[in-house]
Order: C-alpha cells, then structure tokens, then sequence
C-alpha cells in the first residue's frame, strides 16, 4: 500500500511541483505563491481536514505542496509539531503558548504507554530518546539533533529538551535530604542561560542568536536517573567582541552588565550612565535577554561565586574601555602612532581593570618587538592599520580564553564521575544556516557545520535505510534526494578544497592578496558544481550553492581571520596582570606558543574547526539519532505569521519531502531477527521444530529458514 502510494505519486505530479520549485528565488516570490495554491487542486485532499494530520507520511499524495497546505493549516490551528515519518518538524510561533510546555504535559508523554500515538511534541522525541536508553535499540546512548537555519527555534527546542529530561530523570527528587541547593538538574539548566549570555548576541536574523555550536551531553545512570552532564563547544564567534556588523549587537553580557550593574558596581568598573562605548552599539534596543540578575544567580548557583565574578565583569568591563581607544599617525614616521587625546583615559581605565601596567598597553599597542638572535630585543613602531588590529586582537583573545574557561568551570560543575553514570542522551544545538549580505570566514564555518549535519541525516536516514531495504531483499523503488556531498567536496576535500587551499596561502606566509587567492579558487575548483562566482559583485569572493541556499563569501580579511595571529607581546602583558583569573587564562599559553612555532606549523581557525567537527561526527554515528527538523516560518520572527515561500524553501532543503516518502513507504519498527525471534518466536509452529535439544531455541535457530537471503 505505502509503495504503492510512492509510485503513484511518481508519474508527474511531484515534477509539476518541482518545476514551481526551481523557479523559485526572491523574485519569483508573489509568482510562486500563486502556483502554490494553484498545484493543490486535483489532490485527494479534503482541505479542511488539514490541520488534523498528526504525521505527513499520512498526507496524500506527499508533495511539497501538500505538505506545506498541512503545515500551514496546522499553523493556523496553532498546532506547531507534526511527525514527518523519523523525523519531527517543528514550526517556531515566535510567542510564548501557554500551556504547551508545562510540568503536566511533561509527565502526560513520560508516562503515555505509547507516546508516539500522543499529539505530535518535542517531549515525544525526548520521551522515545530516554526510553531507547534503556536498552531497547543499539546503540544504547542517543543523540538528539535539532537542525534549522537562524533563528527557526533551535535553542529554544534544545532547552525544552534539558528541562524534560531535569524534570523526568531527576535524581534530586529520590534524594533524602531536602537540603538539594546545589541539585545537579539546577545546575545543569543553570548552565544555559550562562552560556548564552557570553554566546549569544542580537543577529539581523535572530535577536537571541547563538554564535557557538554546543553538544551537551545528559549522563544517566543505570536507573535512567540525571546525574551530570558534559558540555563541548564549537568555534565561537569571537570577532563580534570588537566588530559587530551593522544593526547587530555584541554578546548579551556586555549590555547585561552595563545595564543591570549597581551603582557600586558602575563605580567600580568606571561605566557610569552617560559613558557610551563603541563596542556595545543598538545598546537603546531592550531585550528580554538583557537579564543580569539570572546570570549573576545561575553563575552562583554553579559556583561562581561573588569574587569570581568580580574578577570576570572586571576583565569585561576593562575590555569595553580598549574598544574606546583609538589611535591617529604622528608627523614623525619613525615615530609610534599617537594614542588620541580624548581616549588616554580610557587606556588608564583599561589597563586598571585588567589590573596591567598602563604604560605596558601603551606601548605593545603601538609597538612590535623583534627578538634578534643574540637575545637583544628591537622595538618596531607598528602601522596605524596594524595598532587596531592589535587593540582588537587583544580583546578577542581574552573573550575567547574566558568563554572557553567558563566551559570548562561549568564542566567540573556539571560533570559526574565516569563510575557513576553508564549511558548518554546528547543534544546538538549549533548556530543555523546564515546567509548575510556580507558573509566571511564566521558565516563559512557555520554553514560548514550545517552542511555535515545534513550529510549526518543523508547518510543515516535517506541512503542507509534505503541501502538496508535493497540489501535484505525487499522490494523497493528508489527515492531520489539531494546529496550534499558536491558540496563537502568542495568545501573540506583534499588536497583540493576551499579549506585546503586557504590554509596553505596561510602557511606561505606572505602578505594576503584577495585577488590572486579568488583566481586560485576558480583555477583548482572550477569542476566542482557547488561554486559559482557571483555576476553583480566586483570585490574578491566566491559563491557556494549549499543545501540550504547559496552563499557568496567574501575573501577580503578572510586569511588574516583563518591564521588568527596574537602578537606574543600582548600575550606576556596578560600574563602579568594581578587579576587573578586573566593570569589564570593565559597561564599556559606560552608554552603553547611555543610548541606551535618549534612545530613550524601553523594551526589555522579552519583546521581546528574541521577536527572539532569531525570528532563530532564520530561521536553523532556512535549513537542513535533522532532529528527535529524547526522550521522559521517569517524572517521578521513575527508571531504566528506563515510565509508558504519561506517556509517551502527551507523544506526542500532539508530533503523533507523525500523523507516523508522514505518513512511512508518504508517499514517504521524495526527489529533485529534475533529479537525478533525471542519475542515472538513462540507464535510459530517452526520455531518450535527449529529449537535445539538444549532448548536454548534462539541462539541455535537457523535464520534463513524464515528470512531466506536475497536472490
Ligand atoms: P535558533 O537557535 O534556531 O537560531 P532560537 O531557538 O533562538 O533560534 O529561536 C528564536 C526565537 O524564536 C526565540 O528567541 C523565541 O523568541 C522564539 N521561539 C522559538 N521556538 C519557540 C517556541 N517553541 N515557542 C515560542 N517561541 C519560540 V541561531 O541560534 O540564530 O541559529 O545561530
Ligand atoms: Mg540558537
């Protein structure tokens, strides 16, 4: 029946669909719109009853048209989960719905006999997750991968998940005593809105974005209870401290503190309320993530305690007077840059909150030191460009090493002991797919991440499922679907890729020529089909047609970013500081420097990135994935607000269709023989004849005598 219903939707009816599709394009917008509602007449589809499909793969016949009306219509109905076969799609409203996430509804699907036959929900992915932990499927420990691009609901879905697995796999609760401050569910939650306020910022696309990748892993023990958690962090996109891009705004915590902060505080860090600084631009937008007190009490809670934090909003604050500094040429070109006038406090101001000396930062800001070989020291005036590369570059490091400190404190908060948990349920919530009208290196590696995210689904879902059926035997007519591998190709290939090239004009150490480097590209690369360059720009960049949409990126200041240097000046004046927590940060950093230069090697922004996702990935196929798929249905992020041309174009992308009809005609359960046969084994006169003398009837049963191995 269900491979029946693939066929008939075969014979013409989905090109038609697909041919609307192609043209679509931001131009074509009001003219697919009209074509949308146009295809939907003929279906075998009664209208009204839309809003009632729980699962897509029941929608007849499955096209990107019907099933867009579907989620439409669900949309209007406020329903905002529907199954699509394996996976669950989720429509973000852009509002709070009361209601729909509270301690009831949690315990209604923990204790459903069958969730899956509830209303469609997150808590039934998160429910189906934690009941696979017990030992049901293998591999035992799951992964949870909520997928979309900017702003579709991605962090908020993964922080439902953490709240239902801290409420139904509490351990806190089967405690005796009451006296449970410090309860690990709290201080697992706790770990969120810490973690966004130092990497999250306000994004044209979404104004709680997350500039990292996070997979936090939920450790259980053998009586399924939450006894600790492990964080890992992706690339944070740490240039947005000292450059944020036009209508954007820097991380949370800045405004957080500079809003939020007593009037003690404001003395001590020198922000008094008149003081604007250029680095926290847009601070007059008010958010609701500007929200000191929840920091300073979740950062308490998972033992942050006051002085500690003193040290951190001390170092911030310090950082928010270096964006005040600025510097002008001097008659004298022999001579330093001059630091201007107006901002000589602001270097005192800076220098006294990083607790550095003063006249240190004056000079390594201006100056570079070379060390000639009899160890004499010679001191070099830097070029006006290159002072604020440094004062920039001073401030990335330290906001890079302090969030990947709070990681790290966070982990030995949060982390149990290994004896003490067995299994894991990890969620992956990385930045979405981006597409700005300025994209560079930040915008390549997070579209990077969601490329081998969808080869992750690809690979699991659309070619090994279909493999599996072709190999046993079954009949099966091939579903086509769009792989992305082209594109991976392109972008991580070796020794001929985007990466790869760009690392090694890295390592040639010469100065960067945007120019040369896009001939290069278009020289080496021009066979692959995923680049492109784009007509109407006239700056050095290339275009990558990725699965979600292309993309053109700028190469302008993309191989300065990708070699990341840290003027080694910078780093020893750091490393005197008498805060104690920024000595902390760069304790061992020397060393490293070190080793890196004895090693002659450069370790590029985009190597590292590449390893960390790679070990990833190994980590994602050791357990069994489950994917929701959130769906931004306006790019306004207006409340209850359904754009059918939107929305159909982040369906495609994602290959839901195509995973609608590989669930619909595939088989939804399914079981090892071997269980199988242990479980219902019984039913069957032959498993009795099959049975051994020894009675032990499973292990000595002959397979193929009821699964016969394909002719
Ligand atoms: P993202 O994580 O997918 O984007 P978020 O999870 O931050 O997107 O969602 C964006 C905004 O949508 C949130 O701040 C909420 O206001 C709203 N929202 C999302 N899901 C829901 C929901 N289920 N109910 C109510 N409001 C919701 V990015 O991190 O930018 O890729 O890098
Ligand atoms: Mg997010």
């Amino acid at each position: 029946m269900n491979s029946e219903k693939c066929q008939r939707i075969g014979n013409g009816q989905e090109e038609k669909v697909k041919g609307v599709l192609k043209k679509s394009g931001h131009a074509h917008r009001k003219s697919l719109n009209d074509s949308l509602d146009g295809e939907l007449k003929g279906f075998l589809i009664d209208e009204g009853q839309l809003h009632t499909y729980d699962d897509l793969t029941k929608v007849n016949p499955v096209t990107p048209t019907t099933v867009l009306k579907c989620l439409q219509a669900r949309y209007r109905a406020q329903v905002f989960y529907t199954h699509a076969g394996c996976t669950l799609v989720a429509l973000n409203p852009f509002q709070p719905i009361p209601g729909l996430y509270t301690l009831e509804v949690m315990k209604q699907y923990h204790c459903a006999p069958q969730p899956q036959e509830s209303k469609p929900h997150i808590f039934i992915v998160a429910e189906e997750a934690y009941r696979n932990v017990q030992g049901q499927v293998d591999p035992v420990n799951q992964s949870l991968v909520v997928s979309g691009e900017s702003g579709a609901g991605k962090t908020w879905t993964s922080r439902c998940l953490m709240k239902y697995y801290a409420t139904v796999a509490a351990s806190s609760s089967q405690m005796k005593s009451q006296d449970t401050v410090e309860m690990i569910e709290r201080r697992v939650l706790d770990s969120n809105p810490i973690m966004e306020a130092f990497g999250n910022a306000c994004t044209l696309r979404n104004s709680n974005s997350s500039r990292f990748g996070k997979y936090i892993q939920l450790q259980l023990d053998r009586s399924q209870l939450l006894v600790g958690a492990s964080v890992q962090t992706y690339l944070l996109e740490k240039t947005r401290v000292a450059a944020q891009p036009a209508n954007e705004r820097n991380f949370h915590i800045f405004y957080q503190m500079t809003k939020g902060a007593s009037v003690d505080q404001r003395k001590d860090w020198k922000i008094p309320y008149d003081q604007s600084f250029a680095w926290l631009p847009n601070a007059e937008k008010a958010l609701e993530e500007d929200c000191f007190n929840e920091t300073v009490e979740a950062m308490l809670h998972l033992g942050i305690d006051t002085e500690k934090q003193g040290h951190i909003f001390r170092i911030l604050a310090g950082l928010l007077h270096l964006g005040n500094i600025t510097f002008c040429t001097v008659a004298d070109e022999s001579q330093p840059c001059d630091i201007k006038e107006h901002s000589k406090d602001c270097v005192q101001d800076c220098a006294g909150l990083l607790d550095i000396p003063v006249e240190e930062l004056q000079t390594y800001l201006r100056v570079q030191t070379l060390r000639a070989g009899n160890q004499s020291v010679l001191f070099r005036p830097c070029s006006l460009a290159d002072c604020w590369v440094r004062r920039d570059c001073l401030a990335k490091v330290i906001y890079a090493q302090l969030f990947e400190w709070l990681v790290m404190f966070i982990n030995d908060s949060v982390c149990a002991k290994k004896s003490t948990w067995c299994n894991f349920i990890g969620l992956l919530d990385v930045y979405g797919f981006e597409c700005f009208q300025v994209n560079s290196l930040e915008q390549l590696c997070i579209n990077y991440a969601n490329e081998k995210l969808q080869q992750h689904f690809v690979a699991h879902y659309l070619k090994a499922q279909q493999e599996e059926y072709v190999s046993e035997g079954l009949e099966w007519s091939f579903v086509k679907y769009q792989d992305n591998q082209g594109c991976l190709d392109l972008l991580e290939g070796i020794p001929t890729g985007v990466f790869s090239l760009l690392n090694e004009e890295c390592r040639l150490n010469r100065a960067s020529d945007a120019k040369q480097f896009q001939g290069r590209l278009e020289k080496e690369l021009s066979g692959n089909s995923s680049m492109s360059r784009d007509k109407f720009s006239k700056l050095p960049h290339f275009t990558v047609a990725h699965y979600a949409g292309k993309v053109s990126y700028q190469i302008e200041g993309m191989m300065e970013k990708n070699k990341d240097p840290v003027p080694p000046e910078l780093i020893h004046l750091v490393q005197k500081s008498q805060n104690p927590l920024l000595h902390q940060l760069f304790a061992d950093r020397q060393a490293e420097d070190q080793g890196a230069r004895g090693l002659r090697q450069v370790v590029t922004v985009v190597s590292r990135f590449k390893n960390s996702l790679e070990s990833l990935m190994k980590i994602l196929h050791s357990t069994t994935p489950h994917y929701t798929r959130c769906i931004k249905p306006n790019p306004e992020c207006r409340p209850l607000t359904f754009r059918k041309e939107e929305v159909i174009l982040q369906l495609e992308a994602c290959g839901i269709v195509e995973t609608i009809h590989i669930s619909a005609a595939g088989f939804p359960i399914r079981i090892p023989y071997r269980s199988f046969l242990q479980r219902y084994g019984l039913l069957s006169s032959l498993t009795a004849v099959a049975q051994g003398a020894d009675g032990n009837a499973p292990l000595s049963l002959d397979l193929t005598l009821y699964f016969p191995p394909p002719t």
